[in-house]
């Protein structure tokens, strides 16, 4: 449907199109092998010094319970965007292994965020599983290997990248969107404190500043920009314009992560949402409080932000009776049109098809 609705976008050469998708499915599957091959690296070299080598029996198990299982749509769009970006002479074996690499990187970065913010957010499952901290005998193990995730990522831009033009460009990179990602998850977490809760905090302003910082830079700004560099694409004017319809899919993304919490479909979405115990700043009770009357903002003042089941659903009921899924109905469809017209209107020398490419992969998502 959402080909069909909004602007119409110019996908360019429909045969160059097809030469360029051809490799889609193929790409998952080498992307998910190269995986294997990744741990091995990582891993191997040092499990044969018998000083360190019962650590890395943890940490093999460590990386293959929290790196793999999820959508994987943040590491395969590197691929897909490099693949837009080159010319057919770039698109050698090695480049694309390179460009699963750095795929698997940012996965590798998720996967170091997410072990630290089931923690810090309390949360029970993940990907269909136990989030790793509450698994037997992990515990508070869980934030040194959560370090020792991430600690990998430079290894493996290290060992195969080292010797490229844009090493320093990735690495710099990397750096900069996990310090971003970290501002994003402070002002999630002081805005959301424990047993304190001040509805007066959720402003639509400090919504929009946590959901760029914690999601938007990692998901969407990451991938791409690394797809860039690495295609050789330097210009700060085209780096400029890609991030500003980046972010703006990822402020997309994290409002439906956000309804998902709570309309999400726990078998499909791997996960149970904690939203409304957690006292977070979700875009649902930032939609309810534009639409709450003086006696359902006294409701809501009173059971959000507790681990309380009564008082969950009571908030749960607050949102049904206002709407909110209609409202997040009626957001997608706008925001979507919206996207597209900003992707369109951008004179830029940037692929228009690369970015309706990745905006289609998450539009209507259900997890
Ligand atoms: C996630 O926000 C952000 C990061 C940086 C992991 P969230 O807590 O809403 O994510 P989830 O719903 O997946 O726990
Ligand atoms: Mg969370
Ligand atoms: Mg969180
Ligand atoms: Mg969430």
């Amino acid at each position: 449907i959402w080909q069909q609705q909004g602007p119409q976008v110019d996908m360019g050469d429909s045969s160059n199109k097809k030469l360029k998708m051809a490799s889609h499915d193929a790409d998952i599957e080498r992307f998910d092998q190269a995986f294997h091959q990744l741990v091995t690296e990582l891993i191997d070299e040092d499990a044969k010094n018998p000083e360190i080598s019962d650590a890395m029996v943890r940490f093999r198990q460590v990386l293959e319970y929290n790196c793999p299982g999820g959508k994987r749509n943040r590491g395969l769009s590197v691929i897909t965007s490099y693949r837009y970006l080159v010319n057919s002479d770039q698109l050698t074996e090695e480049n694309i292994h390179r460009a699963m690499v750095v795929g698997w990187c940012i996965e590798w970065l998720q996967a170091f965020f997410l072990v630290l913010d089931d923690i810090m957010d309390q949360s029970q499952t993940r990907r269909g599983q136990p989030c790793w901290y509450r698994v037997e005998e992990v515990g508070n193990m869980a934030i040194n290997d959560a370090c020792y995730i991430e600690s990998c990522i430079y290894k493996l831009l290290r060992r195969f990248c080292r010797d490229q033009p844009y090493y320093v460009d990735l690495l710099e990179l990397f750096q900069g969107t996990t310090y971003k990602t970290i501002v994003g998850q402070s002002l999630d977490l002081i805005t959301s404190p424990d047993g304190k809760v001040n509805l007066s905090n959720f402003t639509e302003e400090r919504y929009n500043a946590i959901v760029k910082y914690k999601t938007a830079f990692y998901s969407f700004h990451l991938p791409v920009a690394a797809a860039m560099y690495m295609a050789g694409i330097t210009s700060k004017e085209s780096h400029e314009n890609a991030k500003t319809i980046l972010l703006e899919m990822g402020r997309f993304f994290q409002i439906q992560d956000d309804y998902l919490d709570c309309y999400g479909d726990p078998a499909v979405t791997g996960k149970v949402g904690t939203d409304v115990e957690e006292n977070k700043c979700s875009w649902l009770v930032v939609q309810a409080l534009r639409l709450v009357n003086n006696g359902q903002l006294t409701l809501l003042q009173e059971n959000y932000g507790q681990n309380d089941p009564t008082k969950v659903a009571a908030v749960k009921q607050l949102y049904g009776e206002l709407c909110l899924q209609d409202e997040f109905w009626k957001f997608e469809e706008s925001s979507y049109t919206q996207l597209m017209t900003l992707i369109n209107s951008s004179h830029q020398d940037l692929p228009k098809e690369m970015f309706v490419a990745f905006a289609q992969k998450i539009y209507k998502r259900k997890k």
